[in-house]
């Protein structure tokens, strides 16, 4: 019998180009928040999964990008901390020609690790297989990168290939962590991405990467099968208050719909949720406010 192997996957790359995507695809589970606007994810989220004779795990990260708040700055300090341990690093870039020196920041780090490179082109669904020879090219120049993958991490093509050569890669290892464990993320934190998650997708134009949420309580009612959930939304103007409140508290009620919805179905249970804005006036740019609502610089 081949030996059982175990190891980190760190998936690496700039803001927006599917890395979120590719985890909960690789995953077949959503753990990590998703939008289309850059930025989404803040901190480093590990995931577990487990096929025979392996357990791979993942680490999904912020997207390198160029900021200039605290927020922003210790976003890529956690991207560029998840990759020092990993087995392999998937720097993951979009199929979509792109100037090749906005890469250059997220390749420097990857050359101070010992992880194996693997390139992964994602969102070939939007590009014709023919382009993507000379982007190939490009980045081969750019780092001697082991495996070079197209994927399509939200219509799935490619990312079976991509997990059957990743535990090619990874060491002889008993598991790492316990069969039954999925992530390393609490409940209450999964809960507040998915309030985020909401805010960011239906205040899409309105309202740029400025909030926060803290969940306030979390009382578990199991003799009803019901979940009462407090939570504060921080937004850094009180313009964006307004914005979100909408007219007669329409745009909150539809926000916290969508995500009592989804919280539904993750916890299987019935979920109470009451929701409040808050003004914190520049928080991004704040240590003390960052720290207290869940972006400490670890
Ligand atoms: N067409 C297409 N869109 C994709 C694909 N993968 C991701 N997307 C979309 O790209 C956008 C960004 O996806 P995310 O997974 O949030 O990207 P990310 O790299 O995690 O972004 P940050 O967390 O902000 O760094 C979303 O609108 C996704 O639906 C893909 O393979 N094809
Ligand atoms: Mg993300």
């Amino acid at each position: 019998m081949a030996p059982f192997k175990a190891g980190f996957v760190s998936i690496l790359g700039r803001s927006n180009v599917g890395k979120s995507t590719l985890f909960n695809t690789l995953l077949g589970d959503k753990i990590a928040i998703v939008s289309q606007k850059p930025q989404t994810t803040r901190n480093r989220i590990l995931g577990i999964k487990n096929v025979e004779g392996a357990q791979l795990v993942f680490l999904d990260t912020p997207g390198i990008h160029e900021g200039r708040s605290r927020l922003n700055q210790r976003m890529v300090s956690v991207a560029i901390g998840a990759g020092q341990d990993a087995d392999v690093l998937l720097f993951l870039v979009e199929a979509v020609p792109r100037p090749i020196e906005d890469d250059r920041k997220v390749i420097d780090s990857m050359e101070k690790n010992r992880g194996v490179p693997f390139l992964v082109i994602n969102k070939i669904d939007l590009v014709r297989k023919e382009k993507l020879l000379p982007m190939i090219d490009q980045y081969q120049h750019l780092h001697p990168f082991q495996e070079i993958i197209p994927i399509s991490a939200l219509t799935g093509e490619g990312v079976d290939r991509l997990a059957d050569l990743l535990i090619q890669y990874l060491p002889e290892s008993p598991p790492l962590f316990p069969e039954e464990m999925i992530t390393d993320q609490t409940e209450r934190f999964l809960v507040s991405e998915l309030i985020r998650e909401k805010v960011l997708q239906q205040a899409y134009q309105e309202i740029p990467s400025s909030t926060a949420v803290v969940i306030e309580s979390f009382k578990e009612q199991p003799e009803k099968n019901l979940v009462v959930i407090r939570a504060t939304i921080f937004v850094e103007r009180d313009s964006q208050r307004k914005i979100l409140i909408g007219k007669g508290g329409q745009k909150m009620k539809a926000i916290g719909e969508a995500a009592r919805k989804e919280m539904e179905t993750f916890l299987e249970k019935r979920v109470f949720l009451e929701l409040w804005v808050t003004v914190e006036k520049n928080w991004t740019q704040d240590v003390r406010a960052l720290d207290r609502l869940g972006y400490s610089s670890q």
